[in-house]
């Protein structure tokens, strides 16, 4: 779609608010089926809009429409709008009066998703003008509560897509009659944001889509990396342990674990796909950090496991003169040894692992940051427009809950 300049717009509402009359209207045309009986739309259905006039940077706009919101149950509408929202460049969400549940949660997960959203409240003919007022307040108010101030800066949008007019027939009894509709409001609005930001819009959305589909890499990767970084850590774990276990020489023992911790910490940038050295200010920037994390864990390691090697070796070295009575407390003194190296080389494996999964984030998230900067860039500068921004570019790119994807 971005090839070929063509955004989707998708309307999303409850079911018979006038969705598919709403397209109708603004095709000129009776593309999308209609009827006064509930659930007429059932399965996604799309048409092609062309400008009338040339849009610079946009061939013509795909419409979408949807069945109706409660056509599906609970936990299902939230996810139909997902669906439906990774879909689109710019969401048509249709009102037919205040906002209801179903169409907080939709709005939600809209905003979860990161896509603008364009409230319209059709049925206008239906209200008086005091009504409408109420009403209008009463939505914005809403919205205001879901998305957070901001979110939108003036009225949805109100229009009749399909009015009806109540008509005297001869023989006395009314009926109401079919009137051309009324959408001048959101056909000038649609032609005004495509001008505007249509191009935007759309690169923006690719951006997201990309965004998106890296994490879910990302997240794959850390998850096939885990077992194996867990084996790693506990090889390391184990020979350490052994090493300080048996080892009689107490600066053997140091100078062995401090080149087993160094040597765990580049078999772990390895199998991450981040081999040490590298070149660049975000590979110093690792090295840093790795070394700090290095210089912490291993300094209090070695400390104790000093004064333990050190206690270990007196005893050693007594053994003569007390008839072989000191190694016996010599043996439970290995052992808290090897436990402490056991745990410290764990903590260094994990936290090795982290800054390693946090690096190797920000190295993939080229896309995240740059619809990042397109967003701080320019707001889409539609006061009638929900902005929202997508949760994975607002939070950082490796967030707690990937903390369970380490070793
Ligand atoms: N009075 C009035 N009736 C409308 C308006 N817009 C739509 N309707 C009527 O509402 C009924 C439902 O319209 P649809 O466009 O089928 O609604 P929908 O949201 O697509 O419905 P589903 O596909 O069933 O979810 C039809 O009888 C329309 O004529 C309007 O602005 N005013
Ligand atoms: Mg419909």
């Amino acid at each position: 779609r971005l090839a070929r300049r063509r955004p989707r717009l998708v309307v999303f509402g409850r079911v018979g608010v006038g969705k598919s009359s709403v397209l109708n209207a603004l095709l000129g045309s009776l593309c999308f089926a209609v009827d006064v009986a509930h659930g007429c739309t059932r399965r996604q259905q799309q048409a092609v809009w062309i400008p009338p006039a040339p849009i610079p940077g946009l061939q013509a706009v795909d419409l979408v429409d949807t069945p109706g919101l409660d056509e599906v149950q609970g936990s299902a509408q939230g996810r139909l709008a997902r669906r439906l929202a990774l879909g689109a460049d710019l969401v048509l969400l249709v009102l037919g009066g205040d906002v209801s549940a179903p169409e907080a949660t939709a709005l939600m997960e809209l905003r979860r998703s990161g896509k603008p959203v364009l409230l319209v409240l059709n049925r206008a003919d239906t209200w008086t003008p005091a009504e409408r007022r109420q009403l209008v307040a009463a939505i914005g108010g809403r919205v205001r509560q879901l998305l957070g101030d901001g979110a939108i800066r003036t009225a949805p949008l109100m229009i009749a897509a399909a009015p009806r007019q109540p008509q005297q027939l001869p023989d006395g009894r009314i009926r109401s009659e079919a009137t051309p509709p009324q959408v001048q409001p959101l056909q000038e609005a649609l032609l005004h944001l495509w001008r505007s930001d249509g191009a935007r819009l759309l690169a923006l959305n690719s951006l997201q889509a990309a965004s998106r589909f890296q994490r879910l890499l990302m997240r794959c990767r850390l998850q096939q990396r885990r077992a194996r970084a867990q084996q790693l850590i506990g090889r390391y774990a184990v020979a350490k342990a052994a090493g300080l276990a048996v080892n009689p020489v107490m600066l053997v023992d140091l100078a062995g674990a401090a080149t087993a911790d160094t040597g765990l910490i580049v078999q772990l940038a390895d199998l991450y796909g981040i081999p040490l050295p590298g070149a660049g200010p975000q590979r110093q920037a690792l090295l840093r950090q790795l070394g700090t994390t290095l210089l912490w864990v291993g300094g209090a390691q070695l400390g104790l496991q000093g004064a333990l090697g050190l206690v270990k070796h007196l005893l050693l070295a007594a053994a003569p003169f007390t008839g072989g009575l000191s190694l016996a407390p010599a043996g439970p003194v290995a052992l808290a040894q090897a436990t402490l190296a056991v745990h410290t080389t764990r903590l260094l494996g994990r936290l090795t692992a982290h800054r390693l999964v946090a690096a190797e984030a920000l190295r993939l998230s080229p896309s995240a940051t740059m619809a990042q900067r397109l967003v701080r860039q320019r707001r889409p500068h539609a006061p009638w427009l929900c902005w929202t921004q997508a949760e994975e570019l607002r939070g950082q790119p490796f967030a707690r809950k990937d903390a369970a994807l380490l070793p």
